[in-house]
């Protein structure tokens, strides 16, 4: 069994290279795999409209539909600048969107979100309110993209410095989430690659962050053989 986890590409308008580089590892190593888990902040900015996908958008929403017609299991976790993917995305892409997974692969529980809900403040709480998307359906896909870019000039840090303390508080929260009982965290949204592996009582308990494809272009792979590992993709821009 093979399973890919990527996150945090930041796709935008103007990012054509980038938004090319993501949709050729769609369709050449997620193609491959059995099972796909997008972990959030695949795009800068998407919430989903009945019948609409965004234009910038579709190049890789056709991608992932190539996945899921070729049998494969692909799981879009939502990020913290992905407000409701939509039924519309769920069922062009065939892609299952979530807020977070926790199933079992071969014999371990594993725990996989986007990981931006507990450091997240009172802002993300308002931008993931209802009463958000319920504005953001009003205003419709046009007007919402404007706003979005307009306030990533505010919200957004693309390009993440190394910052011990925000590591260290991915750590924590994989080490309280082995405490609920899973042998398996795995987190997105630092864009700080990293993994962590230790058998307390002799039992192997591992996290790993995905880390991103902006300055690292990491990602991670699970293999029955080799168990996972965080990989570097090399043809990225
Ligand atoms: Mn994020």
């Amino acid at each position: 069994m093979k399973i890919i986890f990527f996150s945090d590409t930041h796709l935008c308008k103007d990012f054509t290279e980038r938004t090319h580089a993501v949709e050729t590892f769609i369709k050449n190593v997620c193609a491959g795999a059995d099972m796909v888990f997008l972990v959030g902040d695949i795009f800068e900015f998407y919430h989903g409209y009945k019948g609409y996908i965004y234009p910038w958008y579709q190049g890789i929403a056709d991608a992932l539909r190539g996945v899921t017609k070729r049998g494969k299991s692909v799981y879009y976790i939502e990020g913290n600048h992905e407000f409701g993917m939509g039924r519309y995305f769920q069922s062009y892409t065939g892609a299952v969107c979530v807020n977070e997974v926790a199933m079992d692969i071969e014999g371990k529980r594993v725990f996989v979100s986007h990981g931006d809900k507990f450091v997240g403040g009172p802002v993300r709480a308002m931008l993931k309110s209802r009463l958000a998307a319920w504005v953001m359906d009003c205003l419709g896909p046009r007007f919402t993209w404007a706003v979005a870019m307009a306030a990533r000039v505010v919200l957004s840090k693309k390009e993440k410095p190394y910052n011990k303390r925000a590591f260290d508080r991915f750590r924590d929260y994989a080490g309280r989430k082995f405490d609920e009982g899973y042998d398996v965290v795995i987190l997105a949204h630092s864009h700080m690659p990293d993994k962590v592996e230790t058998e307390p009582g002799g039992k192997q308990r591992i996290y790993l962050n995905t880390g991103d494809f902006i300055a690292n272009a990491t990602y991670i792979t699970y293999e029955s053989c080799a168990g996972f590992q965080i990989v570097k993709y090399l043809p990225f821009p």
